[in-house]
């Protein structure tokens, strides 16, 4: 009796990694819970029409000039010049209807664009939890859940969407898992799911933000399932899939 394929699902803490673990998987959702994939999935909620992620300020800059309206964030603040830092609430309005924005992050950006030169890419956070966890269980496929972590490291708020993914791809008995990175990260989420805020209130980037008056934004990146949809890479850019 043949047993029937299933397939596979892992986790990657860092873009650093990613190099490890890239040749396996056809699809990569990239994760940056706090806050570039939330402020990304926002934008699109209120109707934007494209996001260029762009990897330095520099681009941004240069894309800004020929008159896109553009977002640039370096460690949790707007980068002077900028329309916008990295809050979910600067990508909310009529000001984002049927632009094409530009975007970059310390980390999100990077971790998007990192995993595009290779695979298709699709936006997950917690605010479209349970679009992505649908869209992989609808059309399955093998897949990689990169976490943008911080500046090359671990961080917990990432690692902990991706476990909620994974716990859910491998309760649909589609998938299956064999890293110790993903055992971690499911670890994380089963010990985080009932309060993810305070679950994470130790953690380095809620502080950070926290510090910068943030926690309306934190409260906001989580909080889950407060859209449907999924931000896709398709030639240089992300669309709504
Ligand atoms: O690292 C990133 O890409 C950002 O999301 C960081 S911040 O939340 O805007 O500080």
């Amino acid at each position: 009796m043949s047993e029937t394929k299933k397939y596979r699902v892992e986790v990657c803490f860092s873009p650093e990694e990613f190099d490890l673990y890239k040749q396996e998987y056809k699809a990569v959702v990239a994760i940056d819970v706090l806050r570039a994939t939330t402020a990304i999935c926002t934008a699109f909620q209120h109707g934007a029409e494209k996001m260029i992620p762009v990897s330095t300020v520099e681009e941004a800059r240069a894309l800004k000039e020929k008159g896109f309206l553009a977002g640039a964030e370096r460690n949790g603040q707007i980068v002077e010049g900028f329309d916008f830092g990295n809050s979910p609430y600067s990508y909310m309005g009529e000001h984002i209807k049927g632009q094409t924005l530009v975007l970059t992050t310390t980390n999100g950006t990077k971790a998007i664009n990192r995993a595009a030169e290779t695979h298709e890419v699709y936006v997950g956070a917690l605010v479209n939890l349970d679009a992505i966890i649908k869209l992989l269980i609808e059309q399955p496929t093998d897949v990689l859940l990169l976490a943008s972590g911080w500046q090359g490291k671990f961080n917990l708020e990432d690692s902990i969407c991706a476990g909620a993914i994974t716990e859910a791809l491998l309760e649909s008995g589609l998938y299956m898992s064999d890293e110790d990175s993903t055992i971690a990260a499911m670890f994380l989420f089963k010990k985080a799911k009932d309060n993810y805020f305070g679950f994470l209130k130790a953690s380095s980037h809620r502080r950070r933000l926290k510090n910068l008056n943030l926690n309306e934004d934190i409260k906001y990146c989580l909080t889950p399932n407060q859209t449907e949809i999924i931000p896709v890479y398709r030639d240089g850019a992300l669309v709504k899939l």
